[in-house]
């Protein structure tokens, strides 16, 4: 049985999606954000770099999103949600999951630590221009990468496009046009898969209850 901890709206829901594909049974801890748990020395001895998601299992914790759901797809779904090692497939599977998190991504994620997670006195107002910039060479990248396919490793759902599909989402909800017609079906077409939904929603339970017992 796997523990996953996580807070709503964030990465974590990578790791929920990609356990809710494979169907796999999970209890979800809240690590409360805002309220610094993130912080405290349990759960560092989990992550030192004290960030979610966290994936804890009789084996010990795993760390970075990235990891976690390819380590979920070849332990339980080979061949189902990750190309087989060795093939071209694979080598695009791990291209696109690295330009997800290093490219992709990293623009957003400025944004965010220079808006309002980094300490105010590291914070430099101009990066929202340059992240925008970055941001859209990425996703013109994206797009070209992606091409006519259904999902970006051809006609296979893998783990990369759990990835890709929230760093999407993550923009959108930056309020980030997704520009090019192939990238904005292709947000849709895999946000809305129904273990999406399943595991959105039961971060969103957590939270509740979390805000209800504070
Ligand atoms: N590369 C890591 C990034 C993890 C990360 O930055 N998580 C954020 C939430 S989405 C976090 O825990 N932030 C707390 C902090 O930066 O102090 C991953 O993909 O797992």
């Amino acid at each position: 049985m796997y523990t996953l901890y996580g807070f709503p709206k964030t990465r974590s829901v990578r790791v929920a999606w990609a356990l809710e594909e494979i169907g796999l049974p999970y209890e979800y801890k809240v690590v409360n954000l805002k309220a610094g748990e993130h912080l405290n020395a349990v759960f560092q001895a989990l992550n030192p770099a004290t960030k979610i998601p966290v994936l804890v299992s009789d084996e010990g914790a795993l760390c970075e999103s990235a990891a976690i759901v390819t380590f979920l797809a070849e332990k339980h779904a080979m061949h189902e949600f990750i190309p087989a090692s060795g093939t071209f497939e694979r080598g695009l599977y791990e291209q696109m999951m690295i330009f997800a998190v290093t490219e992709l991504e990293q623009p957003l994620w400025s944004k965010v630590k220079h808006d309002f997670a980094l300490p105010k006195q590291h914070r430099i107002a101009q990066m929202q221009q340059t992240a925008d910039w970055e941001f859209e060479r990425a996703l013109t990248a994206f797009s070209h990468y992606l091409d006519d396919k259904e999902y970006v490793c051809g006609s296979l759902f893998t783990m990369a496009d759990v990835v890709s599909g929230q760093v999407l989402l993550w923009a959108k909800s930056s309020d980030l046009d997704l520009k090019f017609d192939n990238v904005k079906s292709y947000a849709e077409r895999v946000l809305s898969r129904p273990a999406y939904e399943k595991a959105w929603r039961n971060e969103m339970a957590h939270l509740s209850s979390t805000e209800q017992a504070g």
